[in-house]
């Protein structure tokens, strides 16, 4: 049998971890349970009336649909049952949200996640995806969580990756050595090891951004977009424009076949729009573990220290030599 599912997967590579007793594998398991659960409710939705509305406007003053709830409540039913985790922050949530499970308390990991992120593309069929953030507590096993837990930057994390419900649903995910694929087999209900160690091109031709915005970008991004136009066949510039507007799926293409992904600051959100904490730091991970660089602009993502849960930062992300482009447009 050539395949291996992301359980065997994860025994394996837990010899990584001399020090780990199984409780990592054991959460990664568990977010593998969520995604599947999700990945079913995402690919019946035009099916069963869960499109639409669900009514309520979350912290960031978007439409929630039901499916974000689904999403978010699964990932919050796997965790409690799990017992790896104590307390969790979500982009569905004002605040922290301390697991309250019969081993949760006792729980020496915190997660933070955005449960569908892209959720305005469900009713059109546009790929969403999953994003997530582990960390080790910082307060005593046993005690009452604290916000201190989950507001941690990205160079503590123990691992991050998402799930990309697409074509085919595909987890993808890292715990500090290189990045791992797999994609979801539904004939047999496991994710299969497809994509043993993601590396993202260093060059790429793909740029990432939302040009609807472009009376208000920063000058650096303004000069950049001007010269990547400026497609040059000879100096090797063919440059092409690729944005679905869902963060997870722009990700991933330009992780596999290299491009930058940009979301700078606008005068509708000055600190840019997306959310350090569920998007920006997890896939600053996976970036630099692919070998690709993550940058708000001015400071490396990793090591922006979060302030609050729903703070928000720019975004230049993927191939290293395409946001060292940029930036050198932004000094
Ligand atoms: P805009 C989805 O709402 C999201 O958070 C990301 O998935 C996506 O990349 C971004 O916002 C799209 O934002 O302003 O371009 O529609």
């Amino acid at each position: 049998m050539s395949i291996t599912t992301l359980g065997q997967f994860i025994i394996e590579k837990q010899q990584d971890f001399p020090f780990a007793k199984g409780e990592l594998s054991r959460l990664l398991r568990d977010i593998g349970i969520a995604a599947k659960i999700i990945s079913r409710e995402v690919n019946k939705a035009g099916l069963t009336q869960i499109l639409g509305e669900y009514g309520s406007v979350n912290v960031q003053g978007e439409d929630v649909k039901k499916l974000d709830i689904i999403g978010n409540e699964t990932f919050i039913w796997a965790l409690e049952k799990g017992g790896e985790v104590c307390a969790m922050a979500s982009e569905e949530n004002d605040d922290m949200i301390p697991l309250r499970g019969a081993y949760s308390k006792n729980g020496k990991y915190v997660i933070c996640i955005d449960p569908l992120d892209g959720s305005s593309n469900i009713d059109v069929n546009v790929s969403i995806g999953t994003i997530f953030s582990v960390y080790r507590r910082i307060s005593e096993p046993g005690s009452e969580p604290t916000l201190n837990d989950v507001l941690q930057a990205g160079n503590k994390l123990v691992a991050a990756g998402y799930i990309v419900y697409g074509t085919s649903t595909m987890l993808v995910y890292s715990t500090g050595k290189g990045v791992s694929g797999f994609t979801l087999d539904p004939s047999i209900g496991e994710f299969c090891l497809s994509h043993p160690d993601i590396v993202t091109p260093t060059d790429g031709k793909v740029y990432s951004i939302n040009e609807g915005n472009a009376g208000e970008f920063p000058q650096g991004i303004t000069d950049y977009l001007k010269w990547v136009k400026e497609s040059d066949k000879a100096s090797n510039r063919p440059y092409t424009a690729r944005y679905i507007g869902s963060m997870v799926a722009d990700f991933h293409r330009n992780l596999l076949k290299g491009g930058v992904f940009i979301y700078p600051p606008t005068a509708k959100a000055p600190n840019g729009k997306l959310r350090l904490m569920f998007e920006c730091i997890p896939m600053a991970f996976i970036a630099e573990q692919a070998g690709g660089k993550a940058t708000t602009g001015t400071e490396r993502i990793l090591d922006v220290d979060p302030s609050e849960i729903h703070q928000r930062v720019p975004a230049i992300m993927g191939s290293k030599n395409m946001v060292d482009m940029v930036l050198e447009f932004m000094k």
